[in-house]
This record gives structure tokens, C-alpha cells and sequence, in this order.
């Protein structure tokens, strides 16, 4: 796993003919060298280029078009725009601050966390996709087509958000390893499904059950099939509140292959690692759940505070439920010019994960005053609520805005990294972006 941001230079160092099948699912002739580009490949490279190409089927495999490896602007993974590619191998990207200024996150614009290699798209033919219930504390274990799940059971929509775990790590010291998630592992679209409660129900609960876990489609990195990459879960509770859902749409379209096509889990408000992505199987456990990535340093942290760097042994490590109060500042674009004497309209997000927002506040003076902002309710439970304020500086310079949310259990958000953990999770720091004021 890469230790830093990749942009396409160095994604395309390493091995670039893999790097063309991620990035554009192009594919190189071992004999001629030639690429071929898939339909949908050919699509994506021609949106990133800003044009059509006439050539296309004369360009060498493992080629960076100039129009792109010149202008050093993000590179496209197919469906998504102007994310900034993490990892390749699994795929992992996350969105700048900016492209997340929408109410409704737009599917181009909601990051990919992948733990490993998605099913490829050729198979995932949704009329055959089939979803069980089982483990220990089902009743009746059975099995569902989507169809199935349509016919059966009540449709419900919520705008519901998702933050990787990891979201931030990459401001840790000393460091985690891992993603270098910066602030843009997250999102809040809106999805459409089924509740997960009524699919258990119908199931039936024993009255053994304490956990729900999931089992997905994707691959283990390895290549190895005994391996699962990741299956992890919620207490009953959590699984049983009517936000919970089995999903097909996103947006009212179908889920983006790299987001969970053609079914997943959202469990919002948790570390988007309880969100099934491919959703297989879903099991219903008289234990708490201890598939892969649910134990040791994985989405665990140190129950009590530890000073940066420590071991911290097993027992003293607990699974992270709700995620923390934390926001983002969506507009303007960190690193703006503004003229003296304008007022500077701001405006972003706030989220607290099983909790709701109460209050926001901005800073232009790194913190030593603060300003409250206007704040609106959420959608639903679990979705991100709007703020909005405007700000006047003194005199020409640079200044930082600096956003701090609270929530209605009255947490605010540090404005220095909180505690240490040895992965990584749950910085919840302020959002800061600059502006020159001339
Ligand atoms: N099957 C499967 N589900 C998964 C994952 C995965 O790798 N495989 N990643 C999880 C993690 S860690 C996160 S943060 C969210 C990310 O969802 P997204 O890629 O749609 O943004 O999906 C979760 N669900
Ligand atoms: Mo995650």
C-alpha cells in the first residue's frame, strides 16, 4: 500500500500496464503492445482528455495521454471526477474539499475506499445477483434475488452519510500506515433500498443474536479465494434502526460499480467499513462478529486514552461505533483570492454520527474568536446538515478559515489532531482552507 498521495506519474511508474487497466480497464497485447481501451474505458479517457480520440486504437498500452501527465490534473477512474487516487492496488480515492460542495453528493463525486479487488464488472449481471441470510441466529436462513427484495419489502429513501474510519489519517504523528485519507473520505448521497430490520425480521431473529455482519463480492488483494478482504458488522440495535438499508439505488440511479453495484449496505453515522459493499451475504451472529478487519488494530482503537506511538495490548482495544462530530468548509476553494472590503460568503457541511449538529462556528483568526455560522437541519437522522455564514477581514494578508462544528451532546471538534491511535481513525480535527485577501 502506498504511504503517500499518488498522482499519475507514479501510479504509472510502478507498472503501468496495470495501472491502464485501473485507471481506464485498458488492457495491453503482449505481442504488439498495443492498448486496448473497453468501450467504457475509451469514454472515461476521452472525458479526462476533453475530447474524442480518432487514434485511440493505434495508442501504445501503458501510455499517460501528454494532456493529462502535462496539466498534473487528477486522473479519472472510470465514473468518477477529478478524485484524487490514494492507492491503486486495492483502489482508493477521495475527493477535494471543493467537490464536495453539493447538498446531495453526486455519485462522480463519492470517494472509493477498497479493501480489495471488486468483482469485475462483466460479472456482476443484476438479475442473478442473489442475497442470503444466514449465520447462527437466523431462523429460517433463505436466499433473495434483488428482484425479490423489490417485490417483498417496503422501499424507503434517506440521505445518508458515509466517512471512511481513516478519514484524516494522514495528519497522524507518528504515522499510521495505511490510506493517507486527507478530509475527503466522505460523502452523503442519497440511497434507496430496503430495510435491513424488515429482511432480518422476515428471516427471524433468535433470540441468541447480538451482531450483523456482512459478506461481500470483492476478492482478496492476494489473489488468494480462501481470503475474504473484509466482513464486518453492527450490535443489533444498530442494525435494526430504520435508517439501516439494503440498497440498489444511489440518486435515484443504480449504485457506481466502485460503490457497491448492484447491492449494498449503508449503515450510516459508523465507519463506512460497516457499509457492505457487493453485498453477498448478510449473517446474523450470536457472537460479536470476528471476520476480517473487525479485530486487533482494525477499526479499533485504545479504549482510554495512550501517548502517541504506544502498543496498546488487544484487550485494551475497542471496536469504534459512532463516529465523531467533525465538518468541512466546501466553499470557497482552499487557496482563493479575495478582495478587501467584499464579504466572503462560506459554506460547507457538519455531521456527528449517531448524533445530530447543534451549532457552528468559523474563525479567521486562527481560532482566537469564533463567529456563529448558520446551520440547517438534516435531511433525515444520519445526513450531513448545511452551514453557511459570511466572513470580513480587517486588512489585505493571509488568513486561514478555520470551521468547528458541535454536536448536541455539546462536543466541538479539536482543533488539533485528538488522540493518538495506532491506525489512524477518527481525526475529527477542524477543517482549515486559506485565502489571500488583496
Ligand atoms: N465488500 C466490501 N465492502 C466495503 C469495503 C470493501 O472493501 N469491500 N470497504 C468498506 C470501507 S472501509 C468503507 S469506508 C466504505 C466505502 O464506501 P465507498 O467506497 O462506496 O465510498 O465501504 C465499506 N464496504
Ligand atoms: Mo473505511
Amino acid at each position: 500500500m502506498s504511504d503517500k498521495q499518488r498522482g499519475i506519474h507514479e501510479l504509472y511508474a510502478d507498472d503501468p500496464e496495470a495501472a491502464d487497466d485501473i485507471v481506464w480497464g485498458r488492457k495491453t497485447d503482449p505481442v504488439t503492445r498495443r492498448g486496448f481501451l473497453t468501450k467504457g474505458g475509451l469514454v472515461a479517457m476521452s472525458a479526462a482528455v476533453g475530447a474524442s480520440i480518432p487514434f485511440a486504437h493505434l495508442m501504445p498500452g501503458g501510455l499517460i495521454p501528454a494532456a493529462l501527465a502535462q496539466s498534473g490534473q487528477p486522473f479519472k477512474l472510470p465514473g468518477k471526477e477529478g478524485l484524487i487516487i490514494l492507492n491503486d492496488r486495492p483502489v482508493n480515492a477521495e475527493t477535494p474539499a471543493h467537490l464536495l460542495d453539493d447538498e446531495i453528493t453526486p455519485g462522480k463525486h463519492l470517494f472509493v475506499r477498497n479493501n480489495g479487488t471488486p468483482p469485475a464488472t462483466d460479472n456482476v449481471d443484476p438479475d442473478a445477483w442473489q442475497l442470503e441470510i444466514g449465520g447462527e441466529s437466523a431462523a429460517n436462513p433463505m436466499t433473495f434475488t434483488v428482484a425479490e427484495l423489490k417485490e417483498r419489502f417496503e422501499h424507503h429513501t434517506y440521505q445518508l452519510q458515509l466517512e471512511c474510519g481513516g478519514n484524516g489519517r494522514s495528519e497522524f504523528v507518528p504515522p499510521a500506515s495505511g490510506n493517507q485519507w486527507s478530509v475527503g473520505a466522505v460523502g452523503c448521497p442519497e440511497w434507496t433500498g430496503v430495510r435491513l430490520r424488515d429482511v432480518l425480521e422476515h428471516a427471524g431473529i433468535k433470540d441468541d443474536a447480538v451482531y450483523v455482519a456482512y459478506y461481500g463480492a470483492d476478492t482478496h488483494a492476494s489473489g488468494d479465494p480462501a481470503k475474504v478482504p473484509i466482513s464486518r458488522g453492527v450490535p443489533m440495535h444498530k442494525a435494526l434502526e430504520d435508517e439501516a438499508l439494503i440498497a440498489w439505488a444511489m440518486n435515484g440511479e443504480d449504485i457506481p460499480h466502485m460503490n457497491g453495484y448492484p447491492l449494498r449496505l449503508v449503515i450510516a453515522g459508523w465507519p463506512g467499513s460497516v457499509a457492505g459493499k457487493w453485498l453477498r451475504k448478510i449473517v446474523v451472529r450470536n457472537v460479536v462478529h470476528d471476520g476480517p478487519k473487525m479485530t486487533g488494530t482494525s477499526y479499533r482503537v485504545p479504549c482510554t486514552a495512550v501517548a502517541p506511538g504506544s502498543v496498546v495490548p488487544d484487550d485494551e482495544m475497542c471496536i469504534i461505533e459512532s463516529m465523531p462530530v467533525k465538518s468541512l468548509v466546501t466553499f470557497p476553494k482552499s487557496g482563493i483570492e479575495h478582495a478587501l472590503g467584499e464579504k466572503l460568503a462560506l459554506r460547507g457541511h457538519a455531521w456527528a454520527g449517531d448524533n445530530a449538529v447543534d451549532k457552528m462556528h468559523v474563525s479567521i483568526d486562527f481560532g482566537a474568536t469564533w463567529q456563529e455560522a448558520n446551520l440547517k437541519a438534516p435531511r433525515n437522522r444520519h445526513a450531513w446538515q448545511r452551514w453557511t455564514t459570511e466572513v470580513e477581514f480587517p486588512q489585505v494578508g493571509y488568513y486561514e478559515v478555520w470551521a468547528r462544528a458541535t454536536d448536541d451532546a455539546g462536543r466541538s471538534q479539536p482543533m488539533v489532531l485528538p488522540g493518538w491511535n495506532p491506525k489512524g481513525y477518527l481525526n475529527n480535527a477542524c477543517h482549515r482552507i486559506a485565502v489571500q485577501v488583496v
